[in-house]
């Protein structure tokens, strides 16, 4: 198991559509335990393949809270196969884009139909943080990523600030570029 690097903005990769998962093999398995092991490093709450460079359609995540036990879930190619009429907002991250977080509306509730660890097909309907999270990491798989949704304006200041950021080899925005709340513009 080991502790990957994961990939932070403006790199181009974050952009591939993930290619689907043909063999649930042990090289698989690798990718999975390793994905774990860097989410729960960073830390964060979901990662898809792609933030370590792996452009496959796989998806880490474990929503359990501090004071509970670990509660790891993988999701292998997962689609969303319906989406509800109910939207709602939740202030997202990325461990792609380090400490900006931004409001971002969805559907609140969604079905995602996915292979587990052991190649079986399921298929749940997710509300809350659960369907949030997951229509994050299924946009990761697609190459979108949730700065997406927010104005132009936001989105070119966060990309300035990473490129800036990435070109002096800091790999986030210097505090001095940072806003004095977490909010950037
Ligand atoms: O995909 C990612 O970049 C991971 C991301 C997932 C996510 C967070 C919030 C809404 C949608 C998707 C993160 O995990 S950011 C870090 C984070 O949210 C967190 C970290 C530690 C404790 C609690 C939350
Ligand atoms: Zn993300």
């Amino acid at each position: 198991m080991a502790v990957r690097d994961i990939l932070i903005i403006p790199d181009k990769r974050l952009r591939l559509k993930s290619e689907p998962v043909t063999a649930i093999d042990k090289s698989l398995r690798a990718l999975v335990d390793d994905m774990f092991e860097t989410m729960y490093a960073a830390p964060g709450i979901g990662l898809a393949a792609i933030q370590v460079g792996v452009p496959q359609r796989v998806v880490t995540m474990d929503l359990a809270k501090k004071d509970e036990p670990k509660a790891p879930q993988v999701f292998i190619n997962p689609e969303v196969t319906w989406k509800g009429d109910e939207r709602s907002v939740y202030e997202e991250g990325c461990l792609s884009i380090p400490e900006y977080y931004e409001e971002v509306e969805r559907p609140s509730a969604v079905r995602v139909k996915f292979l587990d660890l052991d190649g079986k097909a399921r298929e749940i309907e997710a509300t809350g943080l659960l369907a949030t999270c997951l229509q994050h990491e299924i946009d990761h798989t697609n190459g979108v990523l949730f700065i997406d949704y927010i104005s132009k304006l936001k989105r070119d200041m966060v990309m300035k600030k990473f490129k800036k950021a990435a070109k002096l080899g800091t790999g986030k925005p210097l505090a001095e570029d940072k806003e004095p709340s977490h909010h950037i513009g």
